[in-house]
């Protein structure tokens, strides 16, 4: 494999630990605090997991390392979407395994979780390792969407251990694998497997985060990447001013990575999905709200702006959500099949007329053909429609057009709407992590090591007082069980960690809110360049605007 310049740099890039993981394992104490419940449903969380529930809140000190240096093999899985800093995670953990022993094993499972149920592995050297420092991407050994639940799967995980002789797992990855990390270890407890099981958060996402875990790993450089871009094309809209640029980003759900580009990139409009289901806006009301800042820019002569679309927001307008799940009714079972033997789309337009409620075909007319399309011909293995598939950039700028072309026809409007579409996805998950990055992750897998060794199950690996320099930051270990409630979850009850997304009346979405009016209606662009990797620590080393507005004191 060739490498470019940077990724050779980066490889000699030493990532920072917090002060207390400094020195050495042979100095790293550890302290216990208070017993955990969980944030909400104790009771049933508790009786769901007798073994694992209630363990206490630990944090690690400098002092005499008091653990048995006995010898360990530590199996490794990276589980779901690709995030930034991942391969940090393990070469943290294999920097400390490592250190400890020579003879340490890190065997890495090949492909998500499903590479534990196949026994498709790799042990770890020091080369292989070294070709991953500081790299963007999963590819170190691949990642997958694979559910680890059910028992029969627990036993299998467990003979893949005991064949190895691997007493912990660690599970990187989101809240659906951190919660089911909880239901392992508990599984691990009470069949006395003899391994413990440690998750560390990851998500590009942001919104695995609670009150222990302030961000997850891979928000900080997405964020940062998708911002670089967004400024670029905020550039170019203020240079060519011809252009309205609408530019949906990731977040299966939350609007974090959302807000944090609009906090970065001050753009004309960012739409915040939460806000949207919190005020039950409308799809023609939210266009009409676009519509005004166009229409207030082109009466100053500015024919241009930038909107930030997130991707989950059609699923927060309630009209919307309530016309998907009249979709997934009518196309149920055989009706599908009825539904593609129609010849023509007209055909099929009538079928559809006929299904759905005069409420819901209302919502669907003013939809523009292809999205229309899209809803009924992209659908999963379920038949359901794939919502993420919705190219919501162009659904709101044909409906901003539209609602111009109706003020133009009043003469309220007299100005030129001309849309141009982009989708930051991809191009922001594999990027070489930011230094933040870089050291949270590798911190988060040196910190898991500890916990390993220290003998704790069902922990998760944690790094706090995150928008400090590295060095103030506090490394330790929270029960997992402690950030699970009980939701409803296809028609059943499970112990889950609950999604966090954006508050209303938190610090940065207050920000956003208060400034926004102006945004919309001047041009306050910020062009946060590319992310730095030397330099100054105040340029290189910065925290996402989302951390330091929640953490201002
Ligand atoms: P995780 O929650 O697994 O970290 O993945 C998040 C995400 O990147 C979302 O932002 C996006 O909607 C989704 O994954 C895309 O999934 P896929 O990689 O399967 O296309």
């Amino acid at each position: 494999m060739e490498l470019s310049s940077l990724q050779k740099a980066r490889y000699a890039y030493q990532p920072k630990l917090p002060q207390m993981l400094r020195g050495g394992i042979a100095e790293i104490s550890v302290s216990e605090g208070a017993e955990t419940k969980s944030v909400a449903d104790c009771e049933k969380i508790q009786a769901l997991f007798p073994n694992t529930y209630g363990k206490k809140e630990i944090v690690f000190k400098k002092g005499t390392n008091t653990a048995e240096a006995k010898k360990l093999n530590v199996g490794v899985i990276l589980s779901g979407g690709q995030a930034p800093g991942g391969h940090n995670v393990i070469c943290g953990l294999y920097d400390a395994l490592k250190s400890t022993n020579p003879e340490n094993q890190l065997f890495g499972f090949k492909g998500g979780p499903s590479g534990l149920i196949e026994d498709s592995y790799i042990v770890f050297d020091d080369a292989y390792i070294d070709a991953y420092r500081n790299t963007g991407g999963f590819d170190i050994i691949g990642s997958g969407r694979t559910k680890l639940e059910t028992r029969e799967q627990f036993a299998i995980v467990a003979d893949v251990c005991k064949k190895h002789e691997i007493s912990a797992v660690v599970i990187i990855g989101g809240d659906d694998s951190n919660t089911n990390a909880a239901v392992l270890a508990e599984y691990f407890a009470e069949t006395n497997a003899g391994v413990q099981v440690i998750g560390c958060p990851k998500t590009i996402d942001g919104d695995l985060k609670n009150e222990d875990i302030e961000c997850s790993f891979g928000f900080d450089t997405a964020t940062k990447t998708y911002s670089e871009l967004i400024g670029n094309i905020e550039r170019d809209a203020n240079s060519a001013k011809k252009y309205w640029h609408f530019v949906k980003v990731m977040g299966r759900s939350a609007s974090h990575v959302a807000l944090e580009c609009a906090l970065e990139t001050q753009p004309n409009i960012c739409l915040i999905s939460e806000e949207v289901a919190e005020k039950k806006m409308s799809l023609s009301e939210i266009a009409d709200y676009i519509a005004d800042s166009v229409a207030g820019r082109a009466a100053k002569g500015m024919n241009f702006g930038v909107a930030i679309i997130p991707e989950g927001v059609v699923e927060f307008v309630p009209e919307f959500a309530v016309l998907i799940a009249e979709i997934n009714e009518l196309l149920a079972g055989a009706k599908a099949d009825e539904f593609n033997a129609l010849p023509t789309w007209a055909d099929k337009y009538a079928f559809i007329e006929k299904g759905l409620t005069k409420e819901s075909m209302e919502v669907f007319a003013i939809l523009p053909q292809g999205i229309q399309q899209q809803l009924f011909l992209e659908r999963d293995p379920h038949g359901n429609v794939q919502v993420s598939l919705i190219e919501s950039e162009k659904l709101f700028s044909a409906l901003v057009a539209d609602k111009l072309a109706a003020r133009k026809a009043a003469g309220e409007y007299k100005g030129k709407f001309s849309a141009l579409h982009h989708f930051l996805g991809y191009e922001g998950r594999c990027a070489f992590p930011s230094n933040f990055d870089a050291d949270y992750c590798y911190s988060l897998g040196y910190n898991a090591f500890m916990l390993i060794q220290y003998g704790y199950n069902g922990y998760l690996s944690k790094i706090s007082n995150l928008s400090k320099p590295a060095t103030e930051w506090v490394a330790g270990g929270m029960p997992i069980t402690k950030m699970m409630n009980i939701e409803r979850r296809h028609g059943e009850d499970k112990p889950v960690i609950r999604k966090a997304l954006v508050e209303l009346d938190g610090k940065p979405f207050k920000f956003f809110e208060a400034n926004r009016e102006k945004w919309a209606q001047e041009t306050c662009y910020v062009y946060p360049g590319a992310i730095q990797y030397y330099g100054p620590a105040e340029v290189c080393d910065l925290t996402t605007r989302t951390l330091a507005l929640e953490k201002a004191e």
